[in-house]
């Protein structure tokens, strides 16, 4: 059985995460959701900014799940997998997705996912799950390389009826959290880099090949140019045109 749902609705937020993030420390239930019209300090992973104006759908979810902490990433990939589909079942559109955490159209970022969590021992005591989404911004009220979704249909959506859209389909497919090979399948199903020349960079390191798999943690598989098969479970990917 899953938990109720409970939305809390503001007008504007700092940033649904930290407000979700408090929520759970006073205990609030799992599948509490927390949205913003808009956010001022919306974020992204490390210390990079999000930027969250008035058209986007903006919200945290928290949940409780019983995984120990290694494989909190199996939760990032089910929610990518989840709000895809929701997406796409409600707009027609071809929605992929790239490596961490993005979703993808017409090559450019559509939305970001960044999941937070509190750690007991070996185990998550809850998890952040924060989804950013460009939903009805113009390209004015975008980052240089990004996309909305009413860039590419030319309509307006309804933010309730998305948000519903992909929480019900998040609450339908979350117990797939027992099956992390098929959450990864599902996922690599509809990669935009699958099997394409990458780039991922984290710090100061660069690894350069073909992305051929997603292990069940979350890692990509890379087949460097000189035939070595490199694990990378976290950095930045971008796609290499040649
Ligand atoms: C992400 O980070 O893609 C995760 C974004 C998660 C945002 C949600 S909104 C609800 C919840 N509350 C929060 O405060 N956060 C979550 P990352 O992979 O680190 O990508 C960040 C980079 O994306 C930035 O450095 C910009 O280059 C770019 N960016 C910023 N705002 C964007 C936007 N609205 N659309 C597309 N790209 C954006």
């Amino acid at each position: 059985m899953v938990a109720s749902l409970k939305i809390v609705h503001y007008r504007r937020l700092r940033s649904t995460n930290t407000t979700a993030y408090r929520l759970a420390q006073q205990s609030a239930p799992e599948w509490t959701v927390v949205v913003a019209d808009a956010q001022t300090k919306g974020r992204g992973r490390g210390r990079k900014k999000w930027k969250s104006p008035r058209g986007g759908l903006w919200f945290s979810i928290l949940l409780r799940p019983n995984l120990p902490s290694p494989k909190l990433p199996s939760l990032q990939f089910l929610a990518a997998v989840a709000a895809r589909q929701a997406l796409e079942n409600e707009t027609g559109l071809d929605i992929k997705l790239k490596w961490p955490n993005d979703l993808v159209l017409e090559n450019a970022k559509l939305g970001g996912i960044l999941i937070e969590s509190q750690t007991l021992a070996d185990s998550i005591s809850f998890a952040i799950l924060g989804i950013g989404l460009n939903i009805n911004q113009s390209k004015a009220q975008l980052p240089p390389e990004a996309i909305s979704l009413r860039l590419v249909s030319g309509k307006q959506h309804d933010l309730r009826l998305l948000l519903r859209a992909i929480l019900d389909q998040m609450r339908s497919s979350y117990d797939d959290l027992d099956k992390p090979s098929k959450i990864m399948e599902d996922w690599w199903r509809n990669c935009v880099h699958r099997p394409l020349r990458v780039q991922v960079t984290v710090s100061k390191d660069t690894v350069t090949g073909v992305s051929r798999a997603i292990d069940e943690d979350g890692s990509l598989i890379i087949e460097t140019d000189d035939r070595e098969i490199r694990k990378v479970c976290e950095g930045s990917l971008r796609i290499l045109d040649d």
